[in-house]
């Protein structure tokens, strides 16, 4: 939750941080790359001005934790010292989740669905057994640890880390602390990590040096490149840096609440949490270039990869609690990913998953519902009188999925 932090005060240690410091310790506690910024950053304005616009223009969708407001109207995120007026320096960390997995571009059999790469992390431990992790638990820690050898460094001072759920603009940051530019999918693109990198923000009332308090930036190298505009099959990308979140995939499958809108369903694919294709196209991330992780917390789980749909389909309640428990899946919720699921199998062109998806065009959840019909119909001629009265059932609620306009999904945000 957000905490209005305005108030506190709090007497900061004079002694300056250094970039290259910052570094060694970051990387000591577990972090593939780490670079320093002094606040407010150069570019807070422009930043600011980008993310107030994208609010209005109403990109934010249904997350409207991104659209929080003080008593005076400004936007709680656009500014990191709005939140954290004694922050003097940002810390961003970058962990890549980069394995050797295959890419979701890459083609799979009918019946395989996708789950984000990002989603498929896990660590074995000591008595042999893979658990799923979650980056958010795994890089505050990090963070944590990291913040300890700082005060063991410099003594007392204000700090607040963050790992994707704080009133933080993470990718502002990251550019701003010279980690790398802001691609034309909108994700941050690390020149020799790529984008499969998660962000970890820890804030300080440290300053900065006075030589590194401005980071070298990364220039732009997405030069001519228009892949992952091309590529978008929700046209979510809606020209280069701009992303309209109502559109995406990612969105949709984990954050979106109730029906998917109908014109959605069938550039959703077969993503049923969360989607790569715009990372997965990006040269950036070519597998001749990108490194392969060696994190320990960040192991790919082989039965998320390409999993097959009849086993998600399989799960039930408890199955999904055991299975994605600890795992950032988890937050699709079980309807939410089976909605997801059975729109995966309208778009398989698979007909045995015709029987399932009539079973729960009568389930009690709206958008598992809205999802089957559809998906049913886009399976096409299925020789039963009964389809076809549910063919005409669906087109009859046609009206009922709504764009995003679904339920709000309260508190802080996960990807
Ligand atoms: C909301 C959110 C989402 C939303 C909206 C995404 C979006 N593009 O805005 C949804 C649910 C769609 C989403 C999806 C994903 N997310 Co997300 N998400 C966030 C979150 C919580 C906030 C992002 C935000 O504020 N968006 C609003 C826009 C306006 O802000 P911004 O992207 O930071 O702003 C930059 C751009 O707008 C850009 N910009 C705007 N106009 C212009 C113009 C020009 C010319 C240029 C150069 C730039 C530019 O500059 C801004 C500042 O640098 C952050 C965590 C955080 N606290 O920051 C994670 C975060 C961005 N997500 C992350 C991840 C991993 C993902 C997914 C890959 C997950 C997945 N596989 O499904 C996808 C990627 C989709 C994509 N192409 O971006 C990572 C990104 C890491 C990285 N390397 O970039 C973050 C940082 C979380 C983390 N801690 O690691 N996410
Ligand atoms: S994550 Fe998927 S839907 Fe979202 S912008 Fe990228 S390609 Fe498009
Ligand atoms: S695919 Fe091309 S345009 Fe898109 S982010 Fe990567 S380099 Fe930039």
């Amino acid at each position: 939750m957000y905490v209005d932090d305005s108030t506190q005060r709090f007497d900061a240690n004079d002694l300056p941080v250094h970039a290259d410091l910052v570094r060694r310790l970051a990387l000591d506690a577990g972090f593939a790359e780490a670079g320093l910024t002094a606040l407010p950053h150069a570019a807070e304005v422009r930043d600011a001005d980008r993310f107030e616009q994208w609010v209005n223009e109403g990109r934010a969708a249904t997350m409207q934790y991104l659209e929080r407001r003080r008593d005076d109207g400004e936007l709680v995120r656009a500014r990191v010292t709005t939140p954290f007026p004694w922050a003097k320096s940002a810390i961003v960390c970058f962990a890549l989740y980069n394995t050797a997995q295959p890419r979701s571009t890459d083609a799979p059999g009918p019946d395989a669905a996708w789950i984000a790469r990002y989603a498929w992390s896990s660590r074995v431990d000591a008595d042999g057994t893979r658990r799923p992790s979650d980056y958010h638990k795994v890089l505050l820690k990090r963070l944590k640890r990291l913040e300890l050898r700082l005060h063991e460094e410099f003594g007392e001072f204000e700090a607040r880390a963050y790992v994707d759920t704080g009133p933080v603009a993470e990718r502002a940051l990251a550019t701003a602390a010279g980690l790398g530019w802001i691609g034309k999918n909108t994700c941050l693109i690390h020149p020799k990590l790529g984008s499969y990198g998660f962000l970890a923000v820890l804030l300080t009332s440290l300053p900065v040096a006075a030589n590194d308090a401005r980071a070298s930036l990364t220039p732009d190298r997405c030069g001519t490149c228009r892949r992952c505009l091309d590529a978008c099959p929700t046209g979510a990308l809606i020209a280069p840096y701009q992303m309209d979140a109502t559109r995406c995939i990612s969105y949709l499958t984990i954050e979106h609440k109730g029906p998917i809108a109908s014109e959605l369903m069938e550039g959703t694919g077969r993503q049923v949490f969360g989607c790569d294709i715009c990372q997965d196209v990006c040269p950036w991330n070519s597998p001749l270039r990108t490194p392969i992780t060696a994190d320990p917390e960040l192991e790919a789980r082989p039965e998320l990869v390409n999993p097959a749909l009849e086993w998600l389909a399989s799960l039930d309640e408890a199955d999904f609690e055991r299975t994605f428990n600890g795992s950032p899946v988890r937050r699709a919720g079980f309807q939410g990913l089976r909605r997801n699921i059975a729109v995966a199998m309208g778009n398989s062109g698979v007909q045995r998953f015709a029987p399932l998806l009539k079973e729960w065009t009568e389930a009690t959840d709206a958008g598992v519902r809205a999802a089957a019909r559809w998906a049913l119909d886009k399976l096409g001629p299925v020789h039963t009188t009964e389809v076809v009265a549910l063919r005409a059932k669906t087109r009859s609620d046609e009206a009922e999925p709504e764009g995003c306009g679904g339920s709000t999904v309260e508190g802080e945000n996960e990807v």
